[in-house]
């Protein structure tokens, strides 16, 4: 086994979203691509010699052949060892927790995340650090500094590594070990929470479907749920994982997720509903006739984690995203804890839990989590609603019914709008921004305008500062809406508008949410020109 260099050229486009870099498939498969990323990010973090690295993905169309390319680099580039998954296969969260737990230096996660995959679809590359969590700001320029003026890279000449074994074999001077990806995952989760209590809640007739969605979250959903915790058999829905999600959208929300929705809205419902992402990482919570959406769902676990062992002593702070709903801010303050709100995307929560500063934190694009890694976590605020309701012997309807009536309700939604000119998205952009000074006072759509910015944020523990986080115009009694781009979508652009409005009138507490947002929905419109911009009479997905 001989360790080449190749000359290389940079390729244009090698920036890092929100999350890790997504492109196309077939982008990705292009010559030297993939290959100019990973070295890339070996160089962009100092070397890779003498280092131990995590590698897994979410099973995905050219997951296994991007694992090999993977696995010769690190060897070439004097990797000590590689730890990966069966098959190539890590959630996201399982992933993160190795990282942490075998100590190694960082890892790769392969994934497109809530993308759907295939040839024809998306395929995405995230390079987490020591702690389990996303490379940092800092580090996420150095690597992508890396790819503007990349000249070679190292890869060994070598067969594919047998990864469909569990064991140790060598791959030159690299030590490759294949584990099992669910075992440390499932013990975690049993540390975390009283597993008593859920199989005595299941034991009783309770029933639940998981819908896994073709995608990474099944085997760990079967082995914890209807293994462990003695769900009934079918209580996981679509739980073998197929590369292309079985044609889906792996997504967990009402509209990707619509097969769980009718189950739960139908005959018949189970008590329970839960799906996650095609990493595994995002959840969407549904009780009988109930759909909870993230932004509740990480308040409620807030007002409730003690009830779970790991989380006994309460916790030390929240974080939530920025366009996430103020809903967990009402718990925090009535709990004398404090509450951060960050950018959007997980990399901005690591160093809030590393300093202990939080140990719960949510997105409401149905990403909720803890300090137990350092990435969010679908099975474990699946799991988390499981303590919770076999603790408190609740429903989820009437967890819902009593936490708006002790805190509000904040109506939520958020609009987006896919695919949409670059051009006439970042001209919106740019004409919110250029209202933004003059704006306090005015009356839109019958709403008074208290407040309007551009998010930025400075890390309070390492004092970084992010600009350009999205804009956000509040109004009088607590409404707000909040325009951004985002940061993982690959065909054009997509504007998500987020819309939030907060009622305390107890007799107001069950309107549809587009209902009480009518008017936050009008001052989105007429502030940004949605429908002359774009072209688009309505948002193509409304979650
Ligand atoms: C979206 C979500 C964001 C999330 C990110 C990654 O980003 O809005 O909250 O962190 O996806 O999620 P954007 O930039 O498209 O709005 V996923 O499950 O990668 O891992
Ligand atoms: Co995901």
């Amino acid at each position: 086994m001989t360790a080449h260099t190749i000359s290389t050229k940079p390729i244009d486009g090698q920036k890092a979203g929100t999350s890790g870099l997504r492109k196309q498939t077939r982008v990705f498969m292009t010559p030297h691509f993939l290959e100019n990323y990973v070295q890339s990010i070996l160089n962009g973090i100092g070397g890779a010699k003498g280092k131990a690295f995590v590698v897994g993905g979410d099973g995905r169309y050219f997951n296994d052949q991007a694992i090999q390319v993977i696995l010769r680099m690190a060897a070439a580039n004097g990797a000590s060892e590689v730890i990966v998954g069966q098959n190539g296969i890590l959630s996201t969260p399982a992933a993160s927790n190795l990282i942490r737990i075998r100590k190694t230096d960082g890892g790769f996660i392969l994934s497109a995340s809530h993308n759907p995959g295939g040839i024809d679809a998306d395929f995405g590359l995230k390079y987490n650090m020591s702690n389990g969590g996303p490379a940092t700001e800092t580090v996420t320029q150095a690597i992508f500094e890396q790819t503007t003026s990349l000249t070679e890279y190292q890869i060994l000449d070598a067969q594919d590594v047998d990864l469909s074994t569990l064991g140790e074999t060598m791959l030159g001077d690299m030590k490759v070990t294949v584990i099992d990806p669910v075992a440390d995952y499932a013990k975690m989760m049993g540390e975390l929470f009283d597993f008593e209590a859920i199989r005595a809640l299941f034991l009783s007739g309770f029933r639940m479907a998981f819908d896994a969605m073709h995608a990474v979250t099944g085997p760990y959903a079967t082995t914890i749920l209807e293994g462990v915790l003695g769900a009934p058999k079918g209580t996981v829905l679509n739980g073998i994982p197929s590369p292309d999600f079985g044609g889906g959208h792996p997504d967990p929300n009402p509209i990707w997720a619509h097969e769980l929705m009718g189950i739960m809205t139908g005959h018949d419902a189970p008590d329970f509903g839960a799906a996650s992402d095609g990493d595994g990482d995002r959840n969407m919570i549904v009780g009988r006739g109930a759909y909870v959406t993230p932004s509740d769902s990480l308040a409620v676990i807030a007002a409730h984690a003690h009830l779970a062992p790991g989380y006994r002593n309460g916790l030390s702070g929240v974080a939530r995203s920025m366009p996430t709903s103020g809903a967990v801010d009402r718990v925090a303050k009535a709990k004398g804890i404090p509450c951060y709100e960050t950018p959007t995307g997980w990399k901005f929560f690591g160093t809030l839990l590393d300093a202990g500063k939080a140990n719960l934190c949510g997105e409401e694009s149905a990403g909720t989590g803890s300090d137990h890694i350092r990435e969010k976590d679908g099975l474990w605020a699946v799991l988390m609603w499981l303590n919770i309701i076999a603790t408190s012997g609740h429903s989820v309807a009437a967890l819902m019914d009593s936490h708006w009536r002790t805190y509000g309700r904040n109506y939520y939604s958020r609009h987006d709008y896919e695919a949409v000119d670059s051009a006439a998205a970042h001209g919106l952009m740019d004409h919110l921004r250029a209202q933004l000074a003059s704006l306090r006072g005015h009356h839109v759509a019958g709403l008074t305008v208290t407040e309007a910015d551009e998010f930025a944020y400075r890390d309070p523990v390492d004092d970084s500062y992010t600009e350009a986080q999205g804009i956000r115009v509040m109004f009088t009694g607590g409404a707000r809406v909040v325009f951004r781009l985002s940061g993982t979508g690959t065909q054009g652009a997509t504007i998500r508008v987020y819309l939030e409005r907060v009622e305390t009138d107890p007799n107001l507490l069950g309107l549809k949410p587009e209902d009480a947002l009518s008017d936050v929905i009008a001052a989105a419109q007429e502030l940004a020109q949605i429908t002359t911009r774009t072209g688009r009479d309505a948002p193509d997905v409304i979650t």
